[in-house]
């Protein structure tokens, strides 16, 4: 179980407020478990840009909505690419989002994203939303990702921080439309999973 109580941000840069260590191991291990069972359900596949170049990450989705990137564009869809409803977004991923915005409406989308070693995700605002008002909610499992922050426009200076497994980051208000990626992943950095890599949740009021 996540702690009831609405937390303190133990930092916020730019706006963004990040909750770290929010996450005990075992609540961790539990969500990496039912995360494992969401991708028997809907595996994870490698997204392409509407230019035609593979992500560098791999990605599924639970909830009523996932969010899909082909040639034909970005776009959130009921189903995954094979064909299926996307699985349950599980009650533990869930209460994360009432702790840390107990006056959202529940999110309807749970976008999964895989890093290996290699996978780095490139500057980019969140906007596929239809409300852009709702906040944003990422959780990091495994091995820690250098997370740079930029702008309400694209370029400019940048600030980074690394994110651990466990830590819990919130763009909502003013912050939720900045620029933001990951520049890369600490491979070795976290036990959480057995092979290695990264796993970043984002829970999102899609529609
Ligand atoms: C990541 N996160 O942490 C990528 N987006 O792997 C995101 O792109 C993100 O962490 C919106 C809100 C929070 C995020
Ligand atoms: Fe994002």
């Amino acid at each position: 179980m996540v702690k009831k109580s609405k937390p303190t941000p133990t930092m916020t840069i730019r706006g963004v407020r990040l909750f770290q260590g929010l996450l005990s191991r075992e609540v961790q291990t539990e969500m990496l478990g039912q995360l494992r069972e969401i991708a028997r359900a809907a595996p994870f596949f490698r997204p392409v840009t509407s230019r035609g170049q593979n992500m560098s990450v791999r990605m599924t989705s639970a909830g009523t909505v996932g969010w899909i990137s082909d040639r034909r564009g970005y776009r959130y869809e009921t189903q995954h690419p094979d064909g299926k409803d996307w699985p349950p977004i599980p009650e533990s991923i869930l209460s994360v989002w009432t702790s840390v915005a107990p006056d959202a409406p529940l999110p309807d989308s749970c976008l999964i994203n895989f890093y290996d070693p290699d996978a780095r995700m490139g500057m980019h605002q969140d906007r596929d939303e239809t409300d852009l008002d709702q906040p944003v909610v990422s959780i990091s499992l495994g091995d820690e990702a250098l997370f740079r922050i930029g702008n309400l426009t694209r370029g400019g200076k940048t600030e980074s921080v690394w994110l651990n497994s466990g830590d819990v980051l919130v763009m909502g208000g003013p912050a939720r439309l900045v620029y933001h990626g990951i520049d890369r992943i600490r491979p070795g950095s976290s036990q959480l999973l057995p092979d290695g890599g990264r796993i970043n949740l984002t829970l999102r009021v899609a529609r």
